[in-house]
This record gives C-alpha cells, structure tokens and sequence, in this order.
C-alpha cells in the first residue's frame, strides 16, 4: 500500500501515536475511524490532562483559598484564555463554558429571545442547520409569536444566498446559522451573512460545531455577535462547549439559569448577578473537561491549523475521487467550497446496511439524517452515509473505505 506523506513535514504515522484508540481493532479488523464530525478522537495529552486533574489537584474553583482550589481555578481560567485565542475573541469576558454547542444555541435563544422578540419579529435559519439550532428557535418562536424563516438551498445543499437577501426585512431580528454542515460539509458564507443582517440591525448567531476544527476562526473579523462549538468535536473531551458573545450583547442579557457562582449578592428581597461570563456559568460548572479542553485546543494550534486544513483537504479530494468512481455511489453536496464531510449514497442500497456492513470491516461511518431532518427532506432522501475525516485519518483508510463498499455492493448491490 502507498505510504502516505500528503505533506513535507507532516509525520501522520507520529500523529496517530498520539491516539491511544486507534491501536484498536474493530471485529478482528484495524478501526478505521471516519465517524470525526459526529466526535473526534482524543489525543493523550488530552486524557492525561482529565486524569492529571482528578489525581492532582481537584477541587471546587472560583471559592476556595487553598491550594488545590487555587491550582484548579488557574487551570479552569486558563483555558478561557487558550478558548480567547483561538477563537481571536477580545476578551475573556466573552467566553462562556458551556456543555456544548447545542446549549450555548438554548442559552442565546432563552435569553436573548426572552428579553428581545416580540409578536411579528422573525427569526431566519437555514435548511442545512443541525435540529440544534432549529428546535431551540421554534421554542422560543412559539413562546413569543415570533416567526422562524428558512433560507433553502440547492439540489447539492448550498445555502441561497439571494434567497437570504430577500428575507432580510426590518423585521428580521436575529439571524442563526451553521458554518459548515455535519451533514455534508458545505460551508455558508457566513461573513456577507453577518454584514448583511448587520446593516438591518439584527444579530447572528454562527454555528461553528464542525467549522472550529476546520478553519480559522476569528470571531472579531466575522464580526458575529455569536458563535458556539463543542470541545468533543475538537480533540477535547465531551461534556464542554464554548459560547462566545460580544460583551455589550452579553451585557444587556438577562442570566440563563440561576444559582451558585453567577450571583453578586442574594437576599431575599432581590438578587444582583455577577459581571461577565460568571453570570452566565450557574453552579459548578464542568472543571475537569474544561481544563483538558485546553490541551485539545494547544494540541492544534501547536499542529497548525492551516497543516490540519492542509492535510484534511488531500483526504477530501482523494475520497472525492475515489468515490465517484464506484458505480451507482452519489455524492450529496459535491462542491468545492467544504470541509472533510463526505455524504453519500449508493443506488439500491440502504445507509443502515452500508453502516453495518462497514463495521464488520473495522470501518466507523455514521449513516442516517446526521440531526438533519428538513434538510434531508428538502433533498428528498432519507439519509446518507458520511465518512468524515480528522487529522490521524490516512488515505490508507479511505482505500480501506472504499474497498469496504465495493464489497457492501457486491454483497448486496
Ligand atoms: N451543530 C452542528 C453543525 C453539529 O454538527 C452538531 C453535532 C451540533 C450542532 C450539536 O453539537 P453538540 O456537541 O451540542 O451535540 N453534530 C453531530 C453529528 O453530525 N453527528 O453527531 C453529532
């Protein structure tokens, strides 16, 4: 087989040693791993910063004055700083933890939309949103007599653009939209997204559950007023998100859940809540993911995420290719403009069978409507099956996938 050096100093075989799981066999088969949108895989660094907290020095934050407490504050703040980085945020004020994606969406919907909308006011999404960012909306949609629009898409699952322009009306008050689709990895044009919806005075919400560990993020240059992303779809552990948010916007929002650690002072006559992002982290939050979510996030940048890009980007064109030239496969959302998300499907053939019979084969895809159900609708399918590829991924595998699905079509094709 083809040793694969896709880059000038990009050792992908020293990469992989950072993984512990993927020295693993899947039914007597090496895994071959291409399940990354839905969860990456976690380096040691990262699972050794999880147990480096629980044997070393874990304590409660934010309250304590001994040792312990202090080390684990320090920690904990610090990976604000490394999320602030990253992310080319302003200040840390404006990073708040979350449990991920889908809760920092609910936290803008409730607060904001609480505080906000009102009878008439619309709301606009896409057809490529993850139901997270479709359901928290109908929620809040319903409880104020707010009105969600739906930007559609083309055959091949590319945002409308003219058709968002169109929407847009004085009306419009919040818009809410993915970077790039886990269910085909198609990337929005966020930024005329944001300038427009910004000249009519309302505020967007990115999505960025598979953009953060694909492009360079730089939340000022976006000029978004949000933008969210879970630490397990970035080499970080589950259980941790991130919600960035302007700080005058945060400012004027009301806290999201109430408790320990987001007050000033509580007495029974009134309440004063604590300045930012403590208002928006009631009770204790997630200490031991949120530090090791700091080693996910150095772990790329001391990578480079512009070699991660690099290097995901030949196995997308590779897999392309290679694909397309199986009989009968289909790819769903085939342009140029996208991350390492491969939706397909093959004639005759269901996703769940592809799904199973892969697996026989050591190979992890994921196979159904991806948390996509309009937009699976909208392209009259009822799912797909997804390779989607990570740093560790070689192009050892995608033969490995495609001689699986040679074989899936030869069993039942
Ligand atoms: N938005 C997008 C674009 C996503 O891909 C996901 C998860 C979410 C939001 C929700 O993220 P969570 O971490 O809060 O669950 N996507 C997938 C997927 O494609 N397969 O499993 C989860």
């Amino acid at each position: 087989m083809e040793t694969v050096a896709l880059q000038k100093g990009f050792d992908i075989y020293s990469i992989r040693n950072l993984f512990p799981i993927l020295q693993r066999e899947v039914k007597g088969k090496p895994l071959v791993y291409l399940d990354n949108a839905a969860t990456s895989q976690k380096p040691s660094v990262v699972i050794d910063a999880l147990t480096n907290y629980y044997s070393g020095y874990n304590a409660n934050i934010h309250r304590g004055i001994h040792t312990l407490a202090e080390e684990a504050t320090a920690a904990f703040e610090d990976t604000r700083e490394t999320v602030r980085r990253f992310i080319g945020a302003s200040s840390t004020e404006e990073i708040i933890f979350t449990r991920g994606t889908t809760e920092g969406i609910n936290l803008v919907a409730s607060s904001w939309g609480r505080a906000n909308l009102q009878t008439g006011d619309e709301i606009i999404i896409s057809t490529l949103e993850h139901h997270s960012n479709i359901v928290p909306w109908q929620m809040i949609a319903a409880e104020k007599g707010a009105v969600l629009k739906v930007v559609p898409v083309t055959e091949e699952g590319e945002f409308m653009y003219e058709a968002f322009e169109q929407m847009l009306s004085a009306k419009t008050k919040f818009v809410s939209l993915v970077h790039a689709s886990n269910a085909l990895g198609v990337i929005n044009p966020v930024k005329k997204v944001i300038d427009a919806a910004h000249a009519l005075g309302a505020l967007v919400l990115i999505d960025g559950a598979q953009s953060s560990v694909h492009l360079d993020i730089n939340v000022q240059e976006l000029n978004c007023d949000f933008f969210a992303f879970s630490g397990h779809k970035i080499y970080g552990p589950t259980g941790v998100g991130v919600l960035y948010g302007k700080r005058a916007v945060l400012e004027a929002m009301p806290p999201y859940q109430g408790g320990g650690e987001m007050i000033r002072e509580v007495s029974f006559s009134g309440t004063t809540y604590n300045e930012l992002p403590y208002k928006f982290e009631a009770g204790t939050p997630n200490i031991a993911d949120v530090i090791a979510l700091k080693a996910a996030l150095d772990f790329i940048s001391g990578l480079g995420k512009s070699s991660l890009a690099e290097h995901e980007h030949s196995l997308l064109t590779y897999a392309t290719a290679q694909l397309k030239a199986i009989p009968g496969l289909k790819i769903i959302g085939d342009i140029e403009h996208k991350v390492s998300v491969i939706s397909f499907i093959i004639e005759g053939i269901h996703p769940q069978d592809i799904g199973i019979l892969l697996d026989n084969q050591g190979i992890a895809v994921r196979t159904g409507h991806h948390c996509t159900q309009p937009l699976m609708h909208r392209l009259g399918i009822p799912g797909t099956s997804r390779a989607s590829f990570a740093v560790y991924n070689t192009l050892e595998e995608i033969d490995a996938l495609v001689k699986g699905l040679l074989k899936v079509k030869k069993m039942l094709g």
